[in-house]
């Protein structure tokens, strides 16, 4: 095996300042894996209808990170942080850096207002181009009160009772699409955490005809080529009533704002045993299925990795992406928004985020080798049993080494998370970023 610690007085270290991951660093540890990796390929090939094609999916398909999600989480009864946390957008964006040139599968940094403001566009969008690295959806911020605004949150934002609170976050939500504009971003993700906490305290009407005036004011300032993302959560702040609390309302919302409105799907915002891949289904069918939040839940909105509680349902919300963006000869890749939104209590958050991309390119090359043709046979034959083989037989087929593959092409890692803790980064980054670091987020 490649030797576990890095022996860093024998080698000219990586850029630290900027931990910056060089590629012969991967494929010196690549080399320690390639014969056992090409057995298991080997061993697959002859079943994989179209492999090279898989294979080019699965490399132009990434997976925006959150620039929240690069810090320890925590829960309202307390946060145990890690070490070499980043604070400054720079530092996030070599985290996202890092991960990328890991697994080739991370591309894109999705910010959110105000936890990172830009000071120098131009700066920071070369230091992301340094990286490989875009700029994915913008995220607004009215759920939290912030020091220097002058109306409170507390009642809501763009449902709010009072005009000028209304006013303050449509204002936000404008600045948000300003500051994505100079970085290149071609879309904005709103979340709101208005609803009622108690029966009576709000006319539902009321709160969803203010949201969509809101939500109109928004719109018209959107660039021609952006989309606005409509993101709902059926409860949490709020516990009686959210005011975009499931698909069908922001279906509704987003189809009174026009074409370029979409909705967002969460995986974690439904409330139990939802069928969330139906969902998915239906909205791609309107064409008003616009991005996702990837992470995973066991009670709600858990944030947890994805794919690490409920593997079988990630794999059958790819299935009707897949066959729902083939039907409408969509480009998997560019057409919807792809991005994690977890959260990491008790784990390396980059270890983690290694961890939900390895879940999600898994999910979705199971889904890719599914074989359409059979499924569509047996489903108009009525034949159930066959068509639930159809689809165990796709995930339950180990496609690890494809993904690996396509990794390896793209000059990323064999195995990213070995290679991660072989090159003892956590320990590189605290010991340039120190132990006591806070990010902002939640
Ligand atoms: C809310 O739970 C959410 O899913 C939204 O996407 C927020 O932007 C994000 O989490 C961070 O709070
Ligand atoms: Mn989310």
């Amino acid at each position: 095996m490649w030797m576990a610690v890095w022996p860093w007085h024998l080698y000219v270290k990586p850029k630290l300042e900027t931990m910056k991951l060089q590629e012969t660093l991967i494929a010196e540890y690549n080399d320690e894996l390639h014969a056992a990796h090409s057995r298991k390929l080997d061993a697959l090939t002859g079943d994989i209808h179209d492999l090279e094609g898989v294979l080019r999916k699965l490399t132009d398909f990434q997976i925006a990170i959150p620039s929240w999600a690069l810090g320890t989480g925590g829960t309202r009864f307390g946060r145990f942080s890690g070490g070499g946390e980043p604070v400054a957008i720079e530092e996030k964006i070599e985290d996202v850096g890092l991960l990328h040139a890991l697994n080739k599968s991370c591309g894109a940094i999705s910010l959110h207002i105000p936890w990172d403001i830009p000071q120098n566009y131009e700066s920071i969008k070369r230091h992301a181009q340094d990286f490989g690295l875009r700029f994915d959806a913008m995220n607004s911020n009215t759920f939290q009160d912030q020091a220097n605004q002058e109306y409170s949150y507390k009642f809501g934002s763009l449902q709010h009772v009072d005009p000028r609170v209304r006013k303050q976050a449509v204002n936000h939500n404008i600045e948000v699409i300003e500051h994505g504009v100079a970085l290149g971003s071609k879309s904005m993700t709103v979340w709101l955490a208005d609803g009622s906490c108690f029966p009576g305290q709000l006319n539902f009407r009321k709160a969803f005809e203010n949201t969509l005036e809101s939500l109109r004011e928004i719109y018209s300032a959107l660039p021609s080529d952006w989309q606005l993302f409509v993101e709902y959560k059926a409860f949490e702040p709020n516990f009686y009533s959210t005011t975009m609390g499931d698909w069908g309302q922001s279906f509704l919302a987003a189809t009174k704002l026009g074409p370029q409105a979409k909705t967002l799907v969460d995986l974690g915002h439904h409330l139990p045993n939802a069928n969330i891949e139906q969902i998915v289904s239906i909205l791609l069918m309107e064409d008003k299925l616009g991005g996702f939040h990837f992470n995973d839940s066991k009670y709600a909105d858990d944030d947890l990795t994805a794919g690490s509680i409920k593997p079988y349902q990630l794999f059958l919300i790819f299935n009707e992406l897949v066959e729902g963006m083939d039907s409408k000869g969509m480009n998997h890749a560019t057409d919807l928004g792809w991005m994690i939104d977890a959260s990491h209590n008790v784990k390396d958050p980059l270890e983690d985020l290694l961890q939900s991309v390895e879940g999600i390119m898994i999910a979705y090359t199971q889904a890719l080798i599914i074989d359409r043709d059979a499924l569509k046979a047996a489903q108009d034959d009525n034949d159930v049993v066959r068509c639930q083989e159809i689809l165990q037989h796709a995930f339950r087929t180990d496609v690890r080494p494809i993904v690996a593959e396509a990794r390896l092409r793209a000059g990323g890692a064999l195995d990213p998370l070995k290679c991660y803790r072989g090159l003892e980064i956590r320990k590189q980054l605290i010991s340039n970023r120190g132990l006591k670091t806070a990010v902002a987020g939640l």
